[in-house]
């Protein structure tokens, strides 16, 4: 009896701890040295002393009270802020508020965000499909290759006068989507989109950031390997016999929670479809003068990028509203059916504006720009895996110089989009209770939220560019320290990095493959509060509606679209930290001799 009241105390004294722990939320890497930097404190009064300590020798370097009380958008959470920008000094740290302990470890210095930075990128490596994972690149994670997808059958709905139900097709490599293990093209467009135009936009910084992959050193920047290994499967994905492109190469229902390769189901490639086409054209495209650069290291690549990306435009143009609806297929009685993602998408206008966006900064032919002209005007959004518009306008003006004069107008119009949007985002971040720009409103809270956050920085980081505005990259880092842990969560939402991230992802590998620490280098997918998953959630709210088990695959899934963003933001930062002052190059003292 004693011992379980002493275990129950124990318990209880933990999670007391634990919990005064996660009541001060602060990004779990920590902050440049002259950027700004905020903590959230909950369940305290407002102004609540708190002290700045140094990790090791506790002495205090900093104390202040916390800001007046403010009520959560997003759920009943009132919150006061802690703000300490002004201490600047290189350390490691914790903040202490008498009423609720020590907050989480946390440093400031120059390249602060970069283990995050690299580890999101290698995320991508850790979810390749048919490679073996070694040690020496995958350290305990190592695994053996999962599906080969040597032999994919042709499915019903995808069956041509050439290509009969059934035949056999080798569509191999490419990553895995998500916590499952198809390979999706629609999903795996945006996501290309996204590392390319990172690579676009800082290729001077990309070209020296490495990740111990295996291609590592081979004179191709590490990003640009990575975007490879899936763009060489994209290439299978596209029918030699018409130019279209298959929507996915997948199971016919979802495996079961186990490791990659165990199973041994068919595999098919299903129906193609404008959608999926067109972000082929578009990824193709933007490879094609990516790749340009590289042709020593790979002769021919971009050159057969361009062929992939013409043909498909060709089918595209013959079909141009090819709805990829799963249900529908189904109910055609194709045998079998098929139950996995969807990606289901009938708004091609996006599509189209991003594909052609691509294909006219790429060859400069005026023809491409008719459709671009057609669908400009539409109001400028989030991208999300159904909704590309934003990709295309991030390319244009990204490439304004290869735009032709006469399209002026429209580049201003373009900017004007972003800055404004921008706008919205920057004026107002510091009236929210987090004093982030994620949760500006609750809507910002659904399947995926944390794209959510790293596509707001991104369109912010797009803006500052643009304009040279400090405040813009000020705002862009706020949601860095929301997707670190400064949330209403406390979860930093990047497995591996912080001091407490996600331990059950809905992902197959890291539950599957008995070691504790889940896969590193992969973003959960974040609150949301409509649950499909009907999984066990602690907290309902929008921001809080979040569940660290691995049933919750609306919560806590992993994906390729949501990652993609992260390591955009993660590393525009670091590329930008120096001319942005946020920290100082350190000047290595020449050796003595
Ligand atoms: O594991 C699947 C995940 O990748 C998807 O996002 C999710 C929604 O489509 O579905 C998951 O699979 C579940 C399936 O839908 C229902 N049976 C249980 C499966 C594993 O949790
Ligand atoms: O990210 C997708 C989300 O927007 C949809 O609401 C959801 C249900 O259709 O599907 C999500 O995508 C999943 C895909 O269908 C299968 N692989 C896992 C993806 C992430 O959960």
């Amino acid at each position: 009896m004693k011992s379980i009241l002493s275990f129950l105390f124990t318990v209880l004294f933990f999670s007391v701890i634990a919990q005064s722990t996660d009541s001060i939320r602060i990004n779990q890497l920590g902050y440049y040295p002259k950027a700004q930097k905020i903590a959230i404190l909950t369940g305290v009064p407002a102004e609540t002393d708190f002290y700045i300590v140094g990790d090791e020798k506790n002495d205090t370097v900093w104390s202040a009270k916390s800001g007046p009380l403010v009520q959560s958008k997003n759920s009943s959470i009132k919150a006061s802020e802690v703000y300490f920008t002004a201490l600047e000094k290189e350390g490691n740290y914790k903040i202490i508020v008498p009423l609720l302990g020590a907050s989480y470890p946390f440093t400031i210095k120059t390249n602060v965000i970069a283990p995050a930075a690299v580890a999101a990128l290698k995320g991508f490596y850790f979810i390749r499909s048919n490679t073996p994972l070694t040690a020496k690149f995958a350290g305990k994670w190592a695994r053996p290759a999962g599906h080969a997808d040597t032999e994919v059958l042709v499915h019903p709905s995808a069956a041509t006068d050439k290509r009969p139900a059934g035949t056999i097709i080798s569509t191999p490599g490419g990553w895995y989507d998500a916590g499952d293990y198809n390979k999706y093209i629609v999903n795996s467009g945006i996501s290309m989109g996204t590392l390319l135009s990172a690579y676009e936009e800082f290729p001077s910084y990309f070209k020296l950031l490495k990740t111990n992959i295996p291609e590592t050193g081979n004179g191709v920047p590490d990003i640009l390997n990575e975007a490879l290994y899936n763009l060489r499967w994209m290439f299978t994905m596209q029918d030699p016999d018409d130019g279209g492109v298959y929507n996915k190469c997948t199971n016919a229902a979802f495996d079961g929670m186990v490791m990659p390769g165990v199973t041994r189901l068919p595999r098919y490639v299903v129906q193609k479809g404008t959608t999926a086409t067109l972000d082929f054209v578009a990824v193709m495209a933007q490879a094609s003068r990516i790749f340009a650069a590289y042709k020593k290291q790979l002769p021919g690549l971009s050159d057969s990028c361009l062929k992939a990306a013409l043909y498909a435009w060709d089918w595209a143009g013959k079909n141009p509203a090819m709805e990829y609806n799963q249900n529908s297929m189904n109910r055609m009685m194709h045998k079998p059916a098929i139950s996995t993602g969807g990606y289901g998408d009938k708004n091609f206008g996006d599509e189209w504006l991003w594909a052609s966006a691509e294909m006219y900064v790429t060859t400069k032919d005026e023809a491409y720009y008719k459709l671009i002209a057609r669908n400009i005007n539409n109001p400028l959004t989030l991208p999300t895996w159904n909704n590309v518009f934003a990709l295309a306008f991030y390319t244009l003006s990204r490439n304004e110089n290869t735009v032709s004069p006469i399209h002026a107008g429209d580049i201003k119009t373009i900017k004007t989009a972003i800055i404004n949007m921008a706008d919205s985002y920057k004026d107002h971040y510091k009236e929210n209770a987090f004093r982030t720009v994620m949760g500006l409103t609750p809507k910002d809270f659904n399947w995926g939220s944390s794209s959510n956050a790293a596509n707001q920085g991104i369109l912010l980081i797009n803006a500052y560019k643009l304009s040279g505005k400090l405040t813009y990259l000020d705002a862009a880092l706020t949601n860095v320290d929301y997707l670190l842990g400064r949330n209403a969560t406390a979860y930093s939402f990047l497995t591996g990095v912080g001091s407490k991230t996600p331990m059950h992802p809905h992902h197959r590998p890291s539950v599957a493959d008995g070691i504790e620490e889940p896969v590193p280098g992969l973003l959960s997918g974040g609150p949301n509060p409509a649950k499909q998953d009907s999984c066990n959630y602690l907290f309902s709210e929008p921001e809080t509606a979040f569940s660290d088990t691995d049933c919750s695959y609306a919560s806590n899934e992993i994906a390729i679209n949501w990652n993609a963003p992260a390591v955009y933001l993660f590393n525009a930062l670091e590329a930008l930290q120096f001319e942005a002052g946020y920290a100082e190059k350190k000047t290595v003292a020449p050796k003595k001799k």
